[in-house]
C-alpha cells in the first residue's frame, strides 16, 4: 500500500476534491391569501453547483424531504434542475439529501429552512422578491478511483452557468474582513492577559523570595540563640 495512488481498495489515497454548491430557495407572495386552499406563497428549492458543471456527471440523485402536509412529501431528482416548485402557506425545514455515482461514497444531507417571510426592513427596502440562498462545499476525500473519474470529468450546463442571486464574492470579501478583524482582537486580547500574567507572576516571585528571607531569618537566629 503506497501513500500515494490506488489502494488495494481502490481508493485513491492523498487526493481531495472540493465541489462548491449552493442551496436554497425563492419565493414569491401572491398578495394575498387564496381562496381555495388557504396558500399564499409559490417557492421554489433548489440545489446548484457554483460554478457551470453539471453535477449529475457524479450525483446519482437529490431528495428533497418537504413537510408532511404535502403529498408524496419526498421528492426524487435524478437529474438537473435539482428543484421543487410548490405553493404553501409556511415554513419548515427541507432535507435534501444527496446520492452519489460510486454507491461506497456515504450520501450528504443538507438542511435548509425554507424561508418565505421577509423581515421587516427588506419589506421597508421594497424587495419584492425573496432569495434565502447559501454557499457549501462537497469535500471527497481518498476517492474511488472512479468517482475520481467522474469528479474530474464533470460536463458543463447545456443552459450554461447559473447565475446566482447572492453576490458570493462579495460576500466572501467582507467574512475575509470579519475573520481578520477578529483575528487582531483576539492577538490584542492575548498579549493584554500575557502582560497580566507576567505582572503576577512577578509578584509572586517577590512575595516567594519575602518568604524564603523570613524563613532564614527565623530559623538561624532564635534557634541557636535558644541552644546555647
Ligand atoms: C408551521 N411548522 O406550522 C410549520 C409547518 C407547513 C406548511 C408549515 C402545506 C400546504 C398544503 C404548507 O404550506 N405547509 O397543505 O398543501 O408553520
Amino acid at each position: 500500500m503506497s501513500e500515494y495512488g490506488q489502494e488495494s481498495s481502490g481508493r485513491v489515497k492523498g487526493v481531495t476534491i472540493v465541489k462548491p454548491i449552493v442551496y436554497g430557495n425563492v419565493a414569491r407572495y401572491f398578495g394575498k391569501k387564496r381562496e381555495e386552499d388557504g396558500h399564499t406563497h409559490q417557492w421554489t428549492v433548489y440545489l446548484k453547483p457554483y460554478r457551470n458543471e453539471d453535477l449529475s456527471t457524479y450525483v446519482k440523485k437529490v431528495t428533497f424531504k418537504l413537510h408532511d402536509s404535502y403529498p408524496n412529501s419526498t421528492r426524487v431528482h435524478t437529474k438537473s434542475p435539482y428543484e421543487v416548485t410548490e405553493t404553501g402557506w409556511g415554513e419548515f425545514e427541507v432535507i435534501i439529501k444527496i446520492y452519489f455515482n460510486d454507491p461506497t461514497e456515504r450520501p450528504v444531507t443538507v438542511y435548509h429552512l425554507l424561508k418565505l417571510f421577509q423581515s421587516e426592513t427588506e419589506v421597508m427596502l421594497g424587495k419584492k422578491s425573496l432569495v434565502a440562498e447559501y454557499y457549501d462545499e462537497l469535500v471527497f476525500n481518498d476517492p474511488s478511483y472512479m468517482m475520481q473519474q467522474l469528479l474530474n470529468g464533470t460536463r458543463s450546463l447545456s443552459i450554461g452557468a447559473y447565475k446566482h442571486d447572492s453576490d458570493f464574492e462579495e460576500k466572501k470579501e467582507k467574512t475575509v474582513v470579519k475573520i481578520e478583524n477578529a483575528k487582531r482582537k483576539i492577538r490584542y486580547e492575548i498579549s493584554e492577559l500575557n502582560e497580566r500574567l507576567k505582572q503576577k507572576k512577578m509578584t509572586i516571585q517577590k512575595l516567594k523570595d519575602e518568604i524564603s528571607k523570613l524563613d532564614t531569618h527565623s530559623t538561624d537566629t532564635p534557634v541557636s540563640e535558644s541552644l546555647t
